[in-house]
């Protein structure tokens, strides 16, 4: 089988890219290892930048999104007995988030997908990606039980962290920066209302609490636990019982911790990771397959919407005409973005969480940090911009 794109992962990533080349008249395979089920409900990124919601309104992916979708116009921050919220119109110029989970975003894209009927193929484990310095790199994948070979004019590694089309980059010219937190994130579904109509993220001596949500009923909450935690110890009535301390809301008006039904109980390993360059030859990576940033600044999976976006108009250029100008600037284009997403994604985490590591010294930096944002426009818009998303091609 031969194709113009061959995309390595159907996550996020590679399914917009799909349907990005798709519009623009590019054919492409889509090679997914697991199954549609499995992908549609893998409990992951929860907010969208002003500039993935664009990207999905403009790819024609949008409709679900605006009609379900939460629109934020900014976020609490909780610290020392004090709350402080960080209002994002009037620090950014008008922009906001939209609060639609990726499995939402996942399902929408493979709902149009089937309706377009492009090669998306389930059960489709790529495993190895070969001649990525020819003009036809290759795929060698297994489906239905037989090794098999898909033929591309390109590659995308689309795979995320544990990934293979990472390994298509010589290791002679492939640099992994890379960092873990010593700490984890317990995350859980709960049939409850949210805490809040807003994101509340909760520095306390006990540890980090985030509540967030999917809808009017449904919470997604956060609790910084120690790595290696078996999600089995915290039975649910220690975790409302930790959210509840953790959070302090007692006495605000409008802001209450609803206990509910308990699901997806699951303890999320942070780490940071940057493998440079996102370009060899004639294969890309792109989203978690080249980066991995903490969950904190909820830039995961939006960094893997303008990596693809920055992709997708540099392959429409090379398709349509000999200049590669777009592609051989892919990498440092995205690279300059993914760099000041770890640096915010770094300071929203070490800024928020208790490092068991740390002395009193350095707790007492992190309230400093976070007075700083509570009094100072400057230091707030600096968070607001980031958190809303810096322009695509910044
Ligand atoms: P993904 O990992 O989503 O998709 C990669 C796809 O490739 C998967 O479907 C996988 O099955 C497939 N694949 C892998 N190897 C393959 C092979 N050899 N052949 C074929 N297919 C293969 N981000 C946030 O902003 N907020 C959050 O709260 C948040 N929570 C997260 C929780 C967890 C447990 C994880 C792991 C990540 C979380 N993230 C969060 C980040 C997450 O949202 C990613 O940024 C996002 O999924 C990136 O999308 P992709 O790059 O498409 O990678
Ligand atoms: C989520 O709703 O899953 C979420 C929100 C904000 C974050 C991380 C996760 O920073």
């Amino acid at each position: 089988m031969h194709t113009t794109v061959g995309i390595i992962g159907g996550g996020p990533a590679g399914l917009l890219l799909a349907r990005l080349l798709h519009n623009a008249g590019i054919d492409t395979v889509t090679l997914e290892s697991r199954d549609r089920a499995h992908v549609e409900n893998r409990q992951r990124a929860g907010i969208l930048e002003q500039g993935t919601v664009d990207v999905l309104r403009s790819a024609g992916v949008g409709d679900r999104m605006d009609r379900e979708g939460l629109v934020h116009d900014g976020i609490e921050l909780r610290f020392d007995g004090r709350s402080h919220r960080v209002d994002f119109p009037s620090l950014t110029g008008g922009r906001t988030v939209m609060v639609y989970a990726q499995t939402e975003v996942v399902k929408d894209l493979i709902a149009l997908r089937s309706e377009d009927a492009g090669p998306l193929l389930f059960g489709a484990r790529a495993l190895a990606v070969e001649d990525a310095d020819t003009d036809r790199p290759l795929i060698r994948y297994l489906h239905e039980g037989r090794e098999q070979t898909l033929s591309c004019d390109y590659v995308v590694g689309c795979d995320g962290f544990h990934g293979v089309a990472r390994q298509a980059i010589p290791t002679s010219i492939r640099t992994t920066y890379e960092r873990t937190y010593p700490y984890s994130w317990l995350g859980i579904l709960a049939e409850a209302a949210p805490v809040y109509d807003e994101l509340i993220y909760a520095h306390s001596p006990r540890g980090f609490a985030l509540a967030s949500m999917r809808t009017p009923t449904v919470s997604r909450l956060y609790l910084q636990v120690d790595n290696g935690t078996d999600p089995a110890d915290w039975p649910d009535e220690r975790i409302w019982d930790e959210l509840d301390a953790r959070l302090a809301l007692s006495g605000d008006a409008g802001v209450q911790l609803t206990r509910g039904a308990v699901s997806g109980k699951a303890v999320l390993p942070m780490r940071s990771s940057v493998t440079e360059p996102m370009r060899y030859g004639r294969v890309f990576l792109a989203g978690d397959a080249a980066h991995i940033v903490p969950p904190t600044g909820a830039k995961g999976l939006n960094l893997a919407v303008s990596d693809v976006t920055v992709l997708a108009r540099a392959l429409v250029q090379a398709h349509g005409s000999d200049s590669a100008e777009l592609l051989d600037a892919y990498s440092d284009t995205c690279l300059r973005r993914v760099w000041r997403a770890e640096q915010f994604s770094y300071e929203m985490t070490t800024t928020l969480h208790h490092d068991p590591a740390h002395s009193p010294f350095e707790t007492r930096l992190q309230l400093s940090r976070l007075d700083r944002l509570a009094v100072s426009g400057h230091a707030a818009a600096e968070l607001a911009e980031n958190y809303t998303g810096l322009p695509i091609d910044y």
